[in-house]
């Protein structure tokens, strides 16, 4: 059929709309997601058309699956049903748990049957007419077909139209299902809905994850989860299916040529098939980082925007849902593959019981169209060999303190007040007077860390004192050679201590939290003592702890931080983020100093939220376009947000 009406085609002439989207972007701070959907035993769906929207300000005409007209239960969140989207309501249920959809035709007159297909699910059907596939929705409530299905396997899977797919799931036919494990009997390692660690970083209290698990296996916890499913759009194809169904319509009554009969079904070429819109649940960035069921999407109501804190598994649900294979880079880490359509991937002929996990670690997880899988991803931020918190002690550049000894008591005696990295002074006027040490460890060789002191300052620590407490020391010996130290301290076995040391005094007052490792190097609630929940540097790699990224900065930034900015010449700024390598409001506070930043640094970080982001994009390079413009497409920024901030997946 000729097309008609190509002068109606909506393309954007120019940058100015993207670049202004992107700069909205910037603007707003970003959404948080989880894995929105609606949870029961009995779904009403109906397929309907309708349009969706896409960055460059065009309208798609799109056919979708709705939950409009029942009441389902939203998960984890309460949501909408609008009157179409895309994707299709994704379907939360449970492994082995029978539950069905009932399917109405309210396609436009001349879209001919629908239907919905599980595959991987056992299915059994009622209502509707013979198809190729499944039993089709003919039009009509009388048309309704049921679908009993069963999920065998926990997991992520794609449901879609087995009627004429590969018109009806380009037109947007297509959903998920989120199949919750049936048994704990592996997972009792997982911390239970509601007491998650990571969901109750800065002062949360409502639980977003589905499960404490994806999988019956003790190396299937999580933290966060995220699902996203890729598809392309052929705008072509959608308008020659609008032209038609409207000529469809509007015969008899306004045939242009009587004596040709009036066209009844649908006949567009899906061939070639040439895409210029590349969704992540049914919207291109930067749409895709907008809330859930954010009002200007009427029609798309899920989001693609991944938030997560240092250490949190995050659990990746991602399908392919259109034609093309999409090779999707999640840049700060490699993605553990958990599964693939539901079938968890462990070790062959292993000797533990339940088997390992053999997913592959993946650079770049490929999604081919049908495929679905489940990842685990973090980001720690270990090994960067620097202090992440921007966290550096000040030491004293000359020796401020002498050193005697006394039975096991070395007791430090200050001559020279201190001030901390913001010039408050570390004591009153009088200075810092005496510092005590006791227990002195293992190992003695010039430099240790102090693992137990007394401290004494006059006055006593307070609000008009803001330096006090002192709580850490670095001590180090003027001369070198000492002999390793083990042993109790007592008078005779003087360790030339007396008088005899330089002792270089650094404070932790701007780092009121210590990093103390765990068994794996973090600080933790398996630290010892426990990082408490609030601890604004949680689940730090204590290795990196206080390493500034510059040992001898200059040009520091106004504040106080121990790093200079990058070069604002080679550096994207903006407002909401401009590179610093650092996490944290006390980070992002001091890239607010005079810097040499045109814009006034991160004025629009939430200062709680002044996260390191990652680009996540497909390494398709076409795919990372709207309309063959750049940005947009399948791309996301991944916040790593700092633990002192509650992520809300509700905004
Ligand atoms: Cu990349």
């Amino acid at each position: 059929m000729r097309n008609t009406n190509m002068k109606k085609q909506n393309r954007v002439t120019g940058l100015l709309p993207l670049v202004v989207a992107a700069l909205a972007l910037l603007l707003s701070g970003t959404a948080q997601a989880a894995v929105p959907g609606i949870s029961g035993t009995g779904f009403s769906f109906t397929a309907a058309a309708g349009y969706i929207t896409q960055p460059d300000g065009v309208n798609i005409y799109s056919w979708g699956y709705s939950c409009a007209g029942s009441s389902p239960t939203f998960v984890p969140f309460t949501g909408t049903c609008p009157a179409m989207q895309i994707p299709g309501p994704t379907l939360v249920v449970t492994q082995n748990a029978s539950f069905t959809v009932t399917l109405t035709n309210n396609l436009p007159n001349g879209a001919g049957n629908t239907s919905i297909v599980f595959p991987g699910a056992m299915v059994t059907t009622s209502g509707g007419t013979a198809g190729l596939l499944t039993q089709e929705a003919t039009p009509g409530t009388s048309g309704a077909v049921t679908y009993t299905v069963t999920y065998s396997t926990a997991g992520t899977h794609a449901y879609y139209s087995g009627t004429q797919p590969d018109l009806q799931v380009e037109m947007g036919l297509y959903g998920a299902v989120v199949v919750l494990p049936a048994t704990s009997a592996n997972t009792g390692n997982c911390s239970a809905l509601g007491s998650d660690v990571g969901q109750r970083l800065g002062g949360g209290s409502t639980e977003f994850r589905l499960a404490k698990a994806a999988y019956d296996h003790p190396e299937a916890c999580y933290d966060r989860e995220y699902l996203w499913q890729w598809s392309e759009i052929d705008p072509r194809i959608h308008r020659q299916a609008e032209q038609q169904l409207q000529s469809i319509a509007s015969c008899p009554a306004a045939n242009p040529t009587p004596n040709v009969p009036c066209p009844t079904t649908l006949a567009v070429s899906v061939e070639p098939y040439h895409p210029s819109y590349f969704l992540i649940n049914g919207r291109s960035m930067p749409d895709d980082m907008d809330p859930d069921y954010a009002p200007n999407y009427p029609n798309q109501p899920y989001n693609g925007n991944p938030h997560m804190h240092p250490g949190d598994l995050v659990l990746l649900r991602v399908i392919g849902q259109g034609h093309w294979q999409h090779p999707f880079h999640e840049h700060a880490n490699h993605v553990r593959i958990l599964a693939r359509d539901g079938r968890i991937l462990l070790s062959q002929n292993d000797s533990v019981n339940p088997p390992r996990l053999a997913g592959r670690m993946e650079f770049n997880t490929d999604t081919t169209p049908g495929q679905a899988f489940d990842g685990i991803f973090y980001w720690s931020g270990k090994g960067l060999g620097w202090d992440i918190y921007a966290h550096s002690l000040p030491k004293s550049t000359s020796s401020i303190a002498t050193a005697t000894e006394s039975g096991t008591t070395v007791t430090l005696t200050t001559f020279q007040a201190l001030t901390d990295v913001a010039g408050h002074p570390l004591t009153s006027s009088a200075g810092l007077t005496t510092v005590t040490l006791t227990g002195m460890p293992v190992g003695y060789n010039g430099t240790f860390p102090i693992t137990s002191l007394t401290l004494t300052t006059s006055p006593s620590p307070g609000p008009g004192n803001p330096g006090n407490p002192i709580t850490k020391l670095t001590y180090t010996a003027s001369t070198s050679g000492l002999a390793p130290y083990s042993g109790s301290l007592n008078p005779s076995q003087n360790q030339g201590l007396d008088g005899a040391v330089s002792v270089l005094l650094a404070t932790s007052a701007n780092d009121p939290n210590p990093c103390i490792p765990d068994a794996n190097g973090y600080y933790t609630v398996n630290s010892n003592p426990p990082a408490p929940i609030g601890a604004r540097n949680y689940y730090e790699w204590c290795a990196d702890h206080n390493h500034p990224l510059e040992t001898n900065p200059v040009g520091q930034v106004g504040g106080g931080g121990p790093m200079t900015l990058p070069d604002p010449l080679i550096m994207t700024n903006g407002l909401w983020y401009n590179g610093t390598p650092y996490l944290g409001p006390d980070a992002v506070g001091r890239s607010r100093g005079p810097t040499p930043l045109p814009p006034g640094a991160a004025s629009q970080n939430p200062p709680e939220e002044s996260g390191i982001a990652f680009m996540w994009h497909s390494h398709n390079e076409r795919e990372i376009t709207t309309n063959d413009v750049f940005p947009g497409g399948m791309l996301m920024m991944m916040l790593v947000d700092p633990p002192s901030f509650y992520i809300d997946e509700t905004l």
